[in-house]
């Protein structure tokens, strides 16, 4: 059976908002059967030597399944849809849009977002000239994906794949201030579009009702 390691107590601020409600939420679209180990993580669960066997950077989400050990929600992403022929296209072509997607996701659109969240986060009135830069990749990014959306309803094919599941995720958790997003409609939109799916509102009305905040 496959077992996803994903959290039971994470601090406030992150709760709803982390990775493995990626994972959640393609198995809720895939209804792949899974057992879910609960991770507290004020008390150190993930930092052990047996959980770094699953994830060398003792984080969540990872996955075992049935010996098959995975960490990086991408990875667990593309290997869920690979291994149940769901949200991602049989062929070879439409494969590689799917996986090109989630590496823009993870590489080219969540470190601006999440670089200047961080900096939000931890700013103490210094770093004007740093959060400008920040902004600027932000915007850029913004930009050039409005532009992709202008034609599209997804973001690597015709359909609803996994690449989707990652991006608006990153556009969801990635972006707490709204002014942030608001010049960009068709990318907001387009992230509207995704969290409105049955399957994203069953996920996340789970994981609230389960995980703690501490
Ligand atoms: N690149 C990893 C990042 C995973 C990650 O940052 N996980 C966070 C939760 S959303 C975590 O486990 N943080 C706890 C920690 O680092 O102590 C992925 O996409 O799976």
């Amino acid at each position: 059976m496959l077992k996803l390691y994903g959290f039971s107590k994470v601090n406030a601020v992150a709760r709803g908002h982390t990775r493995d409600l990626r994972v959640l939420w393609a198995l809720e679209e895939m209804q792949l059967p899974f057992e879910l180990a609960g991770m507290d993580h004020p008390a150190r669960d993930l930092n052990t030597e047996a959980y770094r066997g699953l994830s060398p950077f003792e984080q969540i989400p990872s996955i075992d399944d049935d010996g098959l050990v995975l960490s990086e929600s991408a990875a667990i992403l593309v290997y869920l849809a690979k291994k149940s022929g769901r949200l991602i296209p049989g062929d070879r072509a439409g494969e590689a849009q799917v996986v090109r997607w989630c590496f823009a996701a993870m590489n080219s659109v969540e470190p601006p977002l999440l670089s200047l969240m961080v900096l939000d986060w931890t700013a103490d009135g210094s770093c004007g000239k740093h959060r400008e830069f920040l902004a600027g990749w932000v915007n850029r990014v913004l930009t050039n994906l409005e532009r992709w959306f202008a034609v599209r309803d997804f973001v690597a094919t015709k359909d609803f794949t996994v690449a989707d599941i990652l991006m608006a995720h990153v556009l969801s958790a990635g972006i707490k201030d709204q002014a942030l997003i608001a010049p960009y409609p068709g990318v907001a939109s387009y992230r509207d579009r995704c969290l409105a799916r049955p399957a994203w509102k069953r996920t996340v009305e789970a994981y609230c009702t389960r995980v703690e905040a501490g």
